[in-house]
This record gives structure tokens, C-alpha cells and sequence, in this order.
């Protein structure tokens, strides 16, 4: 399986998503609010560019099936971008702030894979989306219901946002891998981290 196969390639990367200090303290409620903050901050610009990706992508999807799968993916991100606008307000944030070059960079990747075609494609979103699962599951796994971050938390952990991701790897799963769609996975690996390391640092 191609999936299996990304993920094995870097697993030791996956665990340390999973522990990074980003994840364990919102887990733990010791997440400072500013930390908090300027990951809701980058998060909704990287949010806006992985829109603009999507529909790229959805562009050179190779078929009906494929298409509609992305059309979920886009039509949660109304209800996403709400919820980043609702907690900014509450939060006083300011989301039109510059945004760091790690993200203009990351963001900036995600449209142009779109350019390597859809097998490199599908593995960015599958690999974006994946990472996000993984990472707000585990912190669902350890929070109770009252925790500040359950909007956060619900919108990449539900049953749906998971049977989502499942979906975008059946359709990664069709391709034969790559050396491109390796790089491409391990690139969004990297990035995922330099995220987390960007705000918590
Ligand atoms: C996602 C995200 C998930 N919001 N931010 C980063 C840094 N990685 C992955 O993407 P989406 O569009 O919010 O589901």
C-alpha cells in the first residue's frame, strides 16, 4: 500500500508530531494563551492558501470520485474558517497579521505541488491532513469536554474529518509511489514540525 509505505518511511518524524510539546501541552491544558494564539493566527493564513490549493487540485482531479472527495474536503472549510474567525474575535486577534516565512513558505508549497499533477498532489493533501488528524485526535484522546480547544479539537477529530482522511488515502492508495510523491510526503513531514516548532518556540 502506498499509504502504508509513506508512513512507515517516516514514522520516528510521525512520533515526534505527536509528542511535540505544541500537542502534549494543549493535551495537558498547559498551553500558554499566547502560544495558543499565535498558532490560531498562522493556522488561518495557512488555512486560506490550503483553500486556493484544494481547488487547484480539484482541477486536475482524474475523476468524478475524486472530485466529490474534495468537495467535501472545501465545503468543511466554511465551518472552519468561521470557527478561526469567531475564537480570533473572542481572542482579540488581529488575523490579518504578516504571516512568518515558514508559513508563506509551507503555503506556498501546497499550491505548487499542484503543478508536479495529481499522484504528488493527493499526497500533500493526504499528508496535510493526515498530520492534523493524528495530532488533534491524541489531544482529543486526553482532554475532557469543557476544554477551551473542543471547537478545534472536534473539527479535525470528528468521525467525519476522519472518515475524510481515509477517503483521501484510498485515493493516494490508487497510485503507484514515486520517488516525487515520497518527497513530496516527507517535504509536508518537515514542514508539519517546523510548524509546531514555529509557534511554540
Ligand atoms: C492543517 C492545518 C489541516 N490547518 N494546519 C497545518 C499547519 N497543517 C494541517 O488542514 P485543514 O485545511 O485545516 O484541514
Amino acid at each position: 500500500e502506498t499509504t502504508a509505505a509513506l508512513l512507515t518511511g517516516q514514522a520516528r518524524a510521525w512520533q515526534r508530531i505527536l509528542a511535540h510539546p505544541f500537542v502534549a501541552r494543549t493535551s495537558a491544558g498547559s498551553l500558554p494563551k499566547a502560544t495558543f494564539d499565535r498558532w490560531l493566527t498562522e493556522d488561518h493564513y495557512f488555512v486560506l492558501s490550503f483553500r486556493s490549493f484544494l481547488e487547484a487540485l480539484s482541477e486536475v482531479a482524474p475523476g468524478d470520485d475524486a472530485r466529490k472527495v474534495l468537495a467535501g474536503g472545501l465545503a468543511a472549510l466554511v465551518p472552519e474558517l468561521e470557527l478561526f474567525e469567531t475564537e480570533a474575535a473572542e481572542r482579540g486577534l488581529d488575523l490579518t497579521a504578516e504571516p512568518s516565512l515558514l508559513n508563506v513558505g509551507y503555503s506556498s508549497y501546497l499550491l505548487a505541488s499542484v503543478q508536479e499533477g495529481w499522484p504528488v498532489g493527493i499526497t500533500v493533501l493526504y499528508a496535510v491532513e493526515k498530520a492534523y488528524y493524528d495530532a488533534w485526535a491524541s489531544v482529543r484522546d486526553s482532554t475532557g469536554p469543557d476544554t477551551q480547544y473542543a471547537g478545534f479539537i472536534a473539527n479535525w477529530s470528528s468521525p467525519e474529518f476522519s472518515a475524510y482522511v481515509d477517503q483521501l488515502g484510498e485515493l493516494v492508495d490508487r497510485e503507484e509511489l514515486t520517488p516525487a510523491m515520497t518527497r513530496a510526503f516527507d517535504r509536508v513531514v518537515r514542514f508539519e514540525l517546523a510548524f509546531w516548532d514555529l509557534v511554540h518556540g
